[in-house]
């Protein structure tokens, strides 16, 4: 019974700072607190014993304090500490980040503190007092700062920031990338109206091509506010007024609206008044929908040529946080001949998101459900939820974004279907228009049937089913890739999310040797698969693993891997392999087959 109050404190507490997110913060009223803030190193954790983020100066004789934020370490922000400071690059704990800021209450006006993330665990204090917290370093939280910011307008803004691996976080104590730690993401103070638009849904009904569904919702329960949205460019609008809740719904019957698609990415202007606020973005429609073993865009069928990269800068060895970053991964990933990217293996930062969609990438963007969940642990469980919950919010009008994954690699079990059971429910609560999938693993070969099959009954709650598949690497071929032969949910479309090899730029050696790590090897195990391919009669899309070398921790080979996983198509200093042309090759004739 203990434990199960104690569940629900803690769930109930750290859901407390971030029960709701402002929709589109970059259209808003904002100025950003990025820069360097000042840091200090908290090994041990005696920080919060110490009450540094009172930042106490000493006044008498005898007074003295053991730190001070001035004269020290400072870390850029956004940023990963990981990469700017040698002594830091293993290091997992906790930073605590201080900076000053100038504002006052305005009259009318609320102010809202924006985290578009902090990795993993934020602590948040304004002027020695705890304003919030949070849990998950990939999603975006925020804190009405408005009656706590000082009369005389200078502030002072501590964050501790936690990124222990632990067992019931997610991802928990161990994944297949680095453990960046930090204010990874951009730090805003948002000035609203007391009374604004919290949160809107604009997006095209999943199947019907001109009707636009509608929901805002203003910050207060209170009925009668007007609310309005604009699509000029089609001279189209709705106009409603709120319910008691806060809440309006509605459509838009948008004939001649010319729809999103990969390669024709048209946005429109969207203006969404209310009350005294009023906010501005491109927005895209687009319909996605599933026949038997097909996925549908605008109601064609789409084989969707994808890959994978993490938020990460390979030659910088840090997190990827600017636009610039995001140009540099997309336009890689462009040159390949994708379609469709799934950011790896979490919720990436919006200038990808919003880049992706402005240059014609389908996304799917997935939490960090990555293999060794706690599923049993509720607290995980509510975490999740609000990871998915975030997720969604922030992107839910990106219309680039096809598929929302719930999980990648998990083993059968009833604890492991109630949990993404459960996630499914939370997601499709907010958003039923797009394709909910998971990418599993456990495909095997049935030597009686002398085929590849999966038995995870979860897979029939799944829009799409995913699948990684490592022939020709963990796994040696049972037989010839011509004779391999899959049956794996015959009647829903099926994606390989992931296939590949590792290989060290510029190795040469045998095509038939694993252990030679090189590009020779890795070019004929893309060949191979390339080829089983053919012998998928669902399949409806491939993503190789992955665009660029990537670091991980437990990649311990010396000479061939020195902490990276080298399964990029591209390497850590940006050169192409062997095996990028085979896939640009494959891209270009599944292109033109689609053209047909
Ligand atoms: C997987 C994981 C991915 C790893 C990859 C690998 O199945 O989903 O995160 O990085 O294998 O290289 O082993």
């Amino acid at each position: 019974m203990k434990k199960v109050i104690f569940a629900i404190l803690f769930v109930g507490w750290f859901l407390s700072a971030s029960a709701t997110l402002l929709t589109n913060v970059y259209g808003r009223d904002y100025r950003l607190l990025n820069g360097r803030w000042d840091a200090i190193v908290d090994l041990y954790d005696q920080g919060e014993r110490m009450k540094i983020f009172e930042n106490r100066k000493p006044e008498g004789n005898t007074d003295f304090y053991e730190y001070s934020f001035d004269g020290g370490l400072r870390l850029e922000v956004p940023g990963d500490w990981n990469s700017q400071n040698p002594e830091l690059k293993y290091y997992e704990g906790t930073v605590w980040y201080a900076r000053p800021f100038e504002a006052t209450k305005q009259a009318g006006k609320r102010t809202i503190l924006y985290f578009g993330a902090v990795s993993y665990r934020a602590e948040v204090y304004l002027n020695g007092k705890k304003i919030g917290s949070h849990e998950g370093g990939f999603t975006p939280f925020q804190i009405d700062v408005t009656d706590d910011l000082a009369a005389d307008g200078k502030n002072f803004l501590v964050v501790g920031v936690n990124n222990r691996r632990t067992v019931d976080a997610i991802p928990a104590l161990a994944f297949d990338w680095w453990n960046y730690g930090g204010i990874t993401r951009d730090v805003m103070l948002v000035d609203v109206p007391e009374t604004h638009i919290e949160d809107y849904f604009v997006r095209l009904d999943k199947s019907k091509p001109d009707v636009i569904d509608i929901d805002v919702k203003m910050s207060k329960p209170l009925a009668g506010i007007p609310v309005k949205i604009e699509i000029p460019a089609l001279k189209k609008q709705f106009e409603g007024t709120t319910d008691a809740s806060g809440k309006v719904s509605g459509t838009i019957k948008a004939k001649g609206l010319r729809r999103w698609a990969p390669e024709a990415p048209v946005l429109y202007d969207v203006i969404v008044s209310g009350g005294d606020d009023r906010v501005a973005e491109e927005i895209g429609f687009r319909n996605i929908e599933v026949d038997g073993t097909k996925i549908l865009i605008n109601g064609e069928p789409q084989f969707m040529r994808c890959v994978s990269f993490h938020e990460e800068i390979p030659q910088r060895m840090g997190r990827a946080t600017s636009e610039a970053d995001a140009t540099m991964l997309l336009s890689e990933a462009k040159a390949l001949g994708v379609n469709m990217i799934r950011l790896a293996h979490y919720p990436q930062n919006e200038y990808t998101v919003r880049l992706a969609e402005k240059m014609g990438f389908v996304l799917w963007q997935e939490i960090p459900i990555w293999q060794g969940i706690d599923f049993k642990d509720a607290s995980t469980l509510a975490k999740a939820k609000n990871m998915l919950t975030e997720m969604l919010n922030r992107d839910k009008n990106r219309c680039a974004v096809g598929f929302w994954g719930v999980a990648n690699e998990t083993k059968p079990s009833a604890e492991r279907n109630a949990f993404l059971m459960s996630l499914l429910e939370t997601g499709k609560a907010i958003d039923t228009s797009r394709l909910y999938t998971a990418a599993f693993d456990l495909v095997f070969f049935d030597n009686d049937r002398q085929l590849f099959t999966m038995n995870d009954s979860f897979t029939e709650n799944l829009d799409v089913v995913a699948v990684n598949k490592y022939m020709g690497w963990y796994h040696p071929w049972p037989l010839s890739p011509a004779e391999s032969v899959w049956d794996v949910v015959p009647d829903k479309p099926l994606i390989i999310s992931e296939f590949g090899g590792e290989a060290l730029y510029g190795q040469a050696g045998s095509r038939d040797v694993v252990s030679s790590w090189s590009e020779d090897y890795q070019a004929r195990l893309y060949e191979d698969n390339l080829r089983m391919f053919d012998n998928i009669p669902n399949l409806a899309g491939v993503s190789p693993w992955i665009l660029f070398d990537f670091r991980s921790p437990f990649r311990f080979h010396p000479t061939n891997q020195e902490g990276w996983n080298r399964k990029g198509l591209v390497s850590d200093r940006g050169q192409r392999k062997k095996a990028w042309y085979i896939m640009h090759y494959y891209y270009e004739k599944k292109r033109k087959e689609g053209l047909k």
